[in-house]
C-alpha cells in the first residue's frame, strides 16, 4: 500500500514545532481537517494528543495512530461458496466502480468462484461494452440487456441464470448518474428490492466505492447511498501517494478493498494496521 503523503505531513508538522502550546493543537486540528478527518474527529485527536503530552515525534505519531484505531474499520468480504451472493456496487460517476468490479471478478476467480457480471448500469452509452471488455479479459459470465433497459431486470435476469448454472457470486455494476439524484436513488432502492426478496441478507452486500483523492465530497456520497439503501462496504479506489484517506475515519463503514491504480493487479485485500500506520506517517 502505498504511503501516504498525509502521513508523511503530520510527521514533519511535529517536527517543526517543539512547542506543545494552544497554537500547536489549533495547528495540528487544521492539518487534520485537511487530511479530511473532519472538524469533528480532529478535535477528538488534538484533545488527545494535548492530554498525554507527547515528547517525541515518535510519541507524538502513535498517540494520533492510537486515537485512529477506533475509527477506522476493516472487512474481509468471502462469500459462501455453497450459496449465491450478490454484491451490488455502488458510488458516484468515475469514482471507479466497474474498474473495481473487474478486479473484484479477478480476484474472486482466482480463489475458485464462479462470478457473474451484471451490467446494471444501463443509463450510461458505453458502460455495458466496459463491463462486456472485463468480462472477456477476466473469462467471467456477464448478464446485459440493451441500453436504457431496466436494471432491475438486468439484475434479476442475473439472479435467475446464476440459480440455474450453480453460479456463487454476482457484481452487479450500477450508474453513478441519473437526470438526478433523486431518481438515481429511486432506482437503487427498486433494484435493492429485488435483490433482497431473492437472496438472503448474509449473502447481500452493498458496497460503496469512494475515490481517495475527493476527500470531504466521498463523507457526503457515503451519506447519501447509506441513507438511500444502507451500505455493508467500502472499496478506496485511487489510493496513490498524493491521496488522503481521513475520509474513511470520517465515514465509519469497513473498508474491504483499496484499489491503487488502473491495472487488475492493483488491487488489496483492505490491511487495517498498515493503513492506521501509513495515515499517522508511521
Ligand atoms: N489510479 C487509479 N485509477 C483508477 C482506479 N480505479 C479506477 N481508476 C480509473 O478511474 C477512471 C474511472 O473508472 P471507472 O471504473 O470507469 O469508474 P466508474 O465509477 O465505473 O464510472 P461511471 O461508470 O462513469 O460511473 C478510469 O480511468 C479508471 O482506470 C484506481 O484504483 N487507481
Ligand atoms: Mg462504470
Amino acid at each position: 500500500m502505498a504511503k501516504l503523503g498525509f502521513g508523511a505531513r503530520l510527521a514533519s508538522f511535529f517536527g517543526f514545532r517543539k512547542q506543545l502550546d494552544e497554537s500547536f493543537f489549533e495547528d495540528l486540528e487544521d492539518v487534520l481537517i485537511e487530511g479530511d478527518f473532519g472538524a469533528k474527529n480532529a478535535y477528538e485527536i488534538s484533545s488527545m494528543v494535548e492530554s498525554e503530552k507527547p515528547r517525541t515525534e515518535e510519541e507524538f505519531l502513535s498517540l494520533v495512530r492510537r486515537a485512529l484505531e477506533g475509527k477506522v474499520k476493516g472487512t474481509e468480504l468471502v462469500p459462501d461458496p455453497a450459496q449465491l451472493s450478490v454484491y451490488l456496487v455502488l458510488g458516484v460517476n468515475g469514482v471507479g466502480k466497474t474498474t473495481s468490479i473487474a478486479k473484484m471478478a479477478k480476484y474472486y476467480k482466482d480463489r475458485n468462484y464462479k462470478v457473474v457480471l451484471a451490467a446494471a448500469d444501463t443509463f450510461r452509452a458505453a458502460a455495458i461494452d466496459q463491463l462486456e471488455l472485463h468480462s472477456r479479459r477476466t473469462g467471467t459470465r456477464i448478464v446485459r440487456q440493451e441500453n436504457g433497459s431496466d436494471p432491475g431486470a438486468v439484475i434479476y435476469d442475473a439472479i435467475s441464470s446464476a440459480q440455474a448454472r450453480g453460479e456463487n457470486l454476482i457484481l452487479c455494476d450500477t450508474a453513478g448518474r441519473m437526470h438526478n439524484k433523486e431518481n438515481l436513488m429511486k432506482e437503487l432502492q427498486k433494484i435493492d428490492k429485488i435483490i433482497k426478496a431473492r437472496i438472503k441478507p448474509e449473502n447481500y452486500k452493498k458496497i460503496l466505492v469512494i475515490d481517495a483523492v475527493t476527500g470531504q465530497n466521498a463523507v457526503s456520497q457515503a451519506e447519501l447511498f447509506n441513507q438511500a439503501i444502507g451500505l455493508d462496504a467500502l472499496i478506496l479506489t485511487k489510493y496513490d501517494s498524493l491521496s488522503k484517506g481521513g475520509a474513511v475515519a470520517q465515514i465509519g463503514i469497513p473498508v474491504a478493498f483499496v484499489g491503487t491504480g488502473e491495472h487488475y493487479e492493483d488491487f488489496h485485500v483492505f490491511d487495517r494496521e498498515q493503513f492506521l500506520s501509513s495515515l499517522a506517517g508511521i
